[in-house]
């Protein structure tokens, strides 16, 4: 089945005229209504009434987080407070997060978006949700609920943790598509083993999962331990949310709510578009967002683009899974955790020398983050008792600025490898290509 047929099958002439249309309209918005983009754009020596093609729009200027921090929290927005009825924010949980202001009006594109998606892995109104996701600042629990009560499916708002509970109700409400992040969709059918689920009395139908990296292996141990297929959620809370783009039932690639978000793809070093089919860092511009329109948002994501009608009918635009960033921001467990963060809380404590690794794994599918500091040797001499004090000290620090719990080793001098161009600061050793 197919949710919105008009839009997701479009003629691709057609669908040019719209999103043209729609382009120039943003455009208009976002200078006549945000005193940045109008600097963006006269910096850049573009008025709107200069987009003629969809080609112009690479004439536009770009948008990066950096962007969003420096008008922190409300100055993106295009409306008057009054018009704004929800607000997110992006998943890292201090320092100045990005903020992602509603109206009215983009709950409704927000809710049609995530539709058509549930719609492309089987969800109809006789479907029973149960949604893992936060519910709260993080856009992913009311993406999701949003789209399925469009369907008019039963959603379970059940959101993170409780994992016993998460079992206990897979079972007793008959969950017939469940919705997480691929490491908490592991983790949970680990648990769901050791509490000893009986797999085939199941209803499980399909499995939306996203929000992090994944690769072949991981979708192919998470369909086999829940005899389900899993089909992938794509999106970013400065777009909208969950919905930006979503797999059908080829599992070939996501398709892009082209209607709503125009995707291109650009070399991150020359900031200069690459033709169809090339892998480079994807950038979004929102065709139809009141509160918040977002020109050209540099997502750092890596990916592909490619077109042509997909076996399911649709003719949107698909993307290749995500395969890598650009920039060195981590997903832990769900929460965005760049280096810098960690360096600061490093920082606040004497005694320490400014070389240190992150290292990320993945042990028993839940990521843990582990930070090996050199200690000065002042520090090092000191009695083994205090140097665990410090060491809870330093973990306690990355707390406060990460949200996160990890592992601090403190480790002698100089032993830590030295690097002569940019430092490797962190080890990825969960590995997504
Ligand atoms: O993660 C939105 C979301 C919620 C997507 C639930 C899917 C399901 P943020 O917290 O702002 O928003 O993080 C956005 O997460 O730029 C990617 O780097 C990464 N990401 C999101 N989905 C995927 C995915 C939500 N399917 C950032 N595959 C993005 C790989 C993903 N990475």
């Amino acid at each position: 089945m197919i949710w919105n047929e008009e839009a997701e099958c479009m003629l691709q002439e057609d669908k040019e005229i719209l999103q043209l249309l729609r382009l120039r309209k943003v455009a208009k918005h976002a200078y006549n209504n945000v005193p940045y983009y109008k600097k963006l754009f006269d910096n850049a020596g573009i008025k709107p009434e200069d987009i003629k093609t969809l080609k112009d729009i690479e004439k536009l200027p770009f948008t990066t987080k950096d962007d969003l921090r420096k008008v922190y929290p409300f100055g993106m927005f295009a409306v008057s407070p009054k018009k704004i009825v929800e607000v997110h924010t992006s998943s890292g949980t201090t320092g100045k997060p990005t903020v992602s202001g509603y109206t009215r009006k983009d709950l409704k594109i927000w809710s049609e978006a995530m539709a058509r998606g549930l719609v492309m892995f089987g969800a109809t109104e006789e479907d029973i949700i149960q949604n893992t996701h936060g519910y709260g600042l993080f856009t992913g629990g009311f993406g999701v609920h949003y789209g399925a009560q469009k369907i008019g499916c039963t959603i379970i708002p059940i959101s993170t943790g409780q994992t016993k509970r998460q079992i206990e109700i897979m079972k007793d409400f008959g969950t017939t598509i469940m919705i997480f992040t691929p490491s908490y969709g592991l983790y949970l059918a680990e648990v769901a083993e050791e509490e000893g689920l009986n797999w085939e009395e199941m209803n499980l139908k399909s499995i939306g999962f996203g929000a992090e990296m994944w690769t072949v292996e991981i979708r192919r141990e998470i369909e086999k331990r829940f005899k389900a297929p899993a089909y992938n959620i794509y999106g970013l809370t400065e777009i909208i949310g969950p919905g930006v783009a979503l797999e059908c039932s080829t599992q070939d690639g996501l398709h892009i709510m082209e209607d709503h978000f125009y995707p291109e793809i650009i070399d991150p070093e020359t900031l200069e578009n690459l033709p169809e089919g090339e892998r480079g860092e994807l950038v979004l511009t929102t065709l139809t967002r009141e509160g918040m329109p977002i020109i050209r948002f540099r997502t750092k994501d890596i990916t592909t683009l490619r077109r042509g009608e997909c076996d399911c009918g649709r003719t949107l635009i698909k993307m290749d899974r995500i395969t890598g960033r650009t920039d060195d921001m981590l997903k832990i467990r769900g929460v965005a955790v760049f280096p810098s963060q960690i360096e600061k809380a490093l920082l606040k404590m004497d005694g320490l020398e400014p070389h240190y690794q992150i290292i990320a794994t993945r042990p028993h599918h839940l990521d843990e983050l582990e930070i090996l500091v050199e200690a000065s040797s002042d520090l090092f001499s000191d009695e083994i008792k205090e140097l665990v004090g410090i060491k809870k000290k330093i973990e306690n620090y990355i707390h406060n600025e990460i949200g996160l719990r990890v592992n601090v080793t403190l480790v002698e001098p100089k032993t830590l490898p030295r690097s002569e161009g940019k430092a490797v600061r962190v080890i990825d050793k969960r590995r997504f290509e």
